[in-house]
C-alpha cells in the first residue's frame, strides 16, 4: 500500500508552480504509483485565467473550495464552478479556467493517462504524452 500526506508532498518535488504564477499543484499520486491515473490537488489563484488544452489526457476535476468558472472554446459555453462541482474533460476540451477574485480555488484532479511528474504546460496549455 502507498500512503503519503498532502503536507509531505507539498514539501517535495511533487509541488509544481506554474511559470506564470496562475496556479500551483501538488501531485499526490503519479504514474510510478501504478494506479493508471494521477491524482493532484491544484490551487488556482484568485483572479486568474488560465488557457488549458490537454490534448493527450482526460481529466476529472472536483472543486473543494473557492469559486470560479470554466469556459469551453468549442461551444462557447461557460459553467460556474463552486465547492461540490465536478467537470470531466471527456473530449479533451480546450478551455479557460477562471478563479474569482478574493479566494483561491482548490481542486482535486485525476489524469488518465497518469502524469509522470515532469510535465510543464507548453504555450498551448498542453502536456506532452509520456511514453516512458
Ligand atoms: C485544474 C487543473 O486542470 N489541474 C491540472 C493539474 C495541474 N495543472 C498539474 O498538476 O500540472
Amino acid at each position: 500500500m502507498i500512503v503519503r500526506t498532502l503536507e509531505e508532498a507539498r514539501n517535495s518535488e511533487r509541488r509544481v508552480v506554474a511559470p506564470n504564477g496562475n496556479w500551483e499543484s501538488v501531485r499526490l499520486s503519479l504514474k510510478d504509483d501504478g494506479m493508471g491515473f494521477s491524482f493532484h490537488i491544484t490551487t488556482i489563484h484568485a483572479g486568474t485565467e488560465t488557457h488549458i488544452w490537454y490534448q493527450n489526457h482526460l481529466e476529472t476535476v472536483y472543486c473543494i473550495s473557492g469559486e470560479g468558472e470554466i469556459h469551453t472554446l468549442a461551444d462557447g459555453k461557460t459553467y460556474p464552478i463552486r465547492p461540490g462541482t465536478v467537470y470531466m474533460l471527456d473530449k479533451h476540451d480546450e478551455h479557460y479556467l477562471r478563479a474569482n477574485r478574493g479566494v483561491d480555488m482548490v481542486m482535486a484532479c485525476a489524469f488518465n493517462p497518469p502524469l509522470s511528474g515532469k510535465e510543464v504546460h507548453d504555450e498551448n496549455g498542453v502536456y506532452p504524452v509520456d511514453n516512458n
